[in-house]
């Protein structure tokens, strides 16, 4: 069982409950903070009497739209478009845009919510929000794709800017997508306008290391972790669920440090590669060609393909899940930790479910929670607001050196502040504390609003 909620806590969880029915992903996440969040109250009675919590967990705004478009035989298609404008209090809301056939306000609630703590965890000046639609870009032509993504923008652009809204990508939208919408919202608004996206192309207002930077960030919070307790990369094997954006940047990182990464997966199933995970065919079929990770071991044939496994099964010591939420449940949490697993880093947003997360919480691995671990994404997004601010671009060194103080910054802080509050070591309690606390400050002193 989960742990139970305080009892200045429960009543607003239940209003979060009946206020927002059938949203159980944005249930569980909100859940997760409200556990960690008692001891604050104590310290800071203020937050109570200025009702912060209630505050935080309805979001600002919500636009919910219809996305006609016309496929390629002529036949219009109808979509939903979302963007959940969570909060502000820190800066203009920022977070990615998710395309996806699962997508349903409850999903896009969710990964706005933790986004406002991810985004306070970084310092950067940037609320939180999110939005996406439920359509699935798989197997759409190109102009399938900038067709939708220019009705998208059609809608959107009357609710984004530089100083109001900042979105980006997540799942299912990458360099092609975000290149789509920046052109139609420059279209639309006639201004060359850089910082209302972020995740551009470097030709055209882009910093160097955004598209590494999720994958670099999560590999740098693990080796943090790791260096607390005398450990590294070094010679360690890895397991990196997904091979998106964010597993592709992770194995190359992790390969760097020391480690060697033996398998990755799509949602159709897994590779295992005993010699470690060829990143240049990754990248060519995933990046480039647009095709199933199965196709790997056509070149790679000592490689092997386990259709619909469960890539938790393979024995690693350090774990990375990169690609969707509750990818990780408490049955396969026990077996990681049962394989020898001592660290895990989440890549992707709320990817272990509550029971997951206890188990590796309760065996005392070093477990680093999506807001905190994968936070590196967005904080280069805010480099990349920077840069587009004073019209200037810095190189790859530098922008990586950025990414990595951030990370270890964001790390100490989650480390210090769990310790502070009594649960050290718990970096689920340090992330969700540090990252409330930053906002519930710029909303007290913004008076009831
Ligand atoms: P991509 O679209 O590039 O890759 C997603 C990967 O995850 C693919 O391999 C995909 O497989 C797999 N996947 C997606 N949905 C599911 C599902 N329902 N079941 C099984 N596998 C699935 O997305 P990203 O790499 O950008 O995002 C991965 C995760 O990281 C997400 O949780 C995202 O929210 C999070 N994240 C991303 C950031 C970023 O900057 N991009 C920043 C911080 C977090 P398939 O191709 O078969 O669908
Ligand atoms: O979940 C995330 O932090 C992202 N998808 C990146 C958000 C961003 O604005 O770069």
């Amino acid at each position: 069982m989960a742990k139970p909620l305080d009892e200045k806590v429960e009543p607003i969880f239940q209003s979060v409950l009946a206020r927002n029915p059938g949203e159980t992903e944005f249930h569980q996440a909100t859940r997760e903070v409200l556990e960690s969040i008692s001891p604050v109250l104590v310290k800071h009675p203020a937050f109570t009497h200025h009702k912060i919590i209630e505050r935080i967990c309805e979001p600002e705004r919500q636009i919910i739209f219809r996305v006609p478009w016309t496929d390629d035989q002529g036949t219009v298609q109808i979509n939903r478009g979302f963007r959940v404008e969570f909060n502000s209090a820190l800066g203009p809301y920022k977070g990615g845009l998710r395309f996806h056939p699962s997508v349903y306000l409850g999903i896009i609630k969710f990964l706005g919510f933790e986004q406002i703590f991810k985004n306070a965890l970084t310092g950067m000046p940037i609320g939180g929000g999110k939005g996406g639609s439920d359509f699935d870009p798989k197997g759409k032509s190109d102009e399938e794709v900038m067709r939708f993504c220019q009705s998208f923008m059609t809608e959107l652009y009357r609710h984004i800017g530089e100083h109001t809204d900042v979105p980006a990508g997540d799942i299912g939208v990458g360099g092609r997508e975000i290149g789509y919408m920046f052109g139609q919202y420059k279209r639309i608004t006639n201004r060359w306008e850089a910082g209302v996206l972020t995740g551009k192309g470097l030709d055209w207002g882009g910093s160097l290391v955004r598209t590494e930077a999720t994958g670099y960030g999560a590999t740098f919070f693990v080796e943090e972790m790791l260096k607390v307790r005398g450990d590294s990369f070094e010679g360690k094997t890895c397991v990196v669920s997904g091979s998106g954006n964010v597993a592709i940047y992770t194995i190359e990182k992790i390969a760097e440090l020391g480690g060697k990464t033996v398998a990755c997966s799509d949602s159709n199933g897994y590779i295992y590669d005993e010699k470690g995970i060829d990143l240049e065919t990754v990248q060519r079929l995933k990046e480039i060609e647009r095709r199933r990770i199965k196709d790997y071991c056509e070149i790679h044939k000592h490689a092997k393909y386990v259709a619909n496994g469960n890539i938790w099964e393979i024995p690693c010591q350090v774990a990375m899940p990169s690609a969707t939420q509750n990818e990780i449940n408490g049955k396969d949490a026990k077996m990681l930790v049962q394989n020898g697993c001592i660290a895990v880093g989440e890549g992707a947003n709320m990817p272990t479910t509550p029971e997951g997360v206890k188990i590796f919480l309760d065996a005392q691995i070093a477990y680093g929670p999506g807001k905190a671990a994968n936070a590196g994404g967005v904080a280069t997004s805010a480099l990349e607001m920077q840069q587009n601010a004073c019209r200037d671009s810095w190189d790859f060194e530098y922008t990586e050196e950025r990414l990595r103080k951030i990370m270890r910054s964001i790390h100490n802080l989650c480390y210090e502040t769990a310790m502070e509050y009594g649960s050290p070591g718990n970096y689920v309690d340090g992330a969700n504390i540090a990252g409330f606390i930053r906002v519930a400050k710029a909303m007290v002193a913004f008076g009831v609003v």
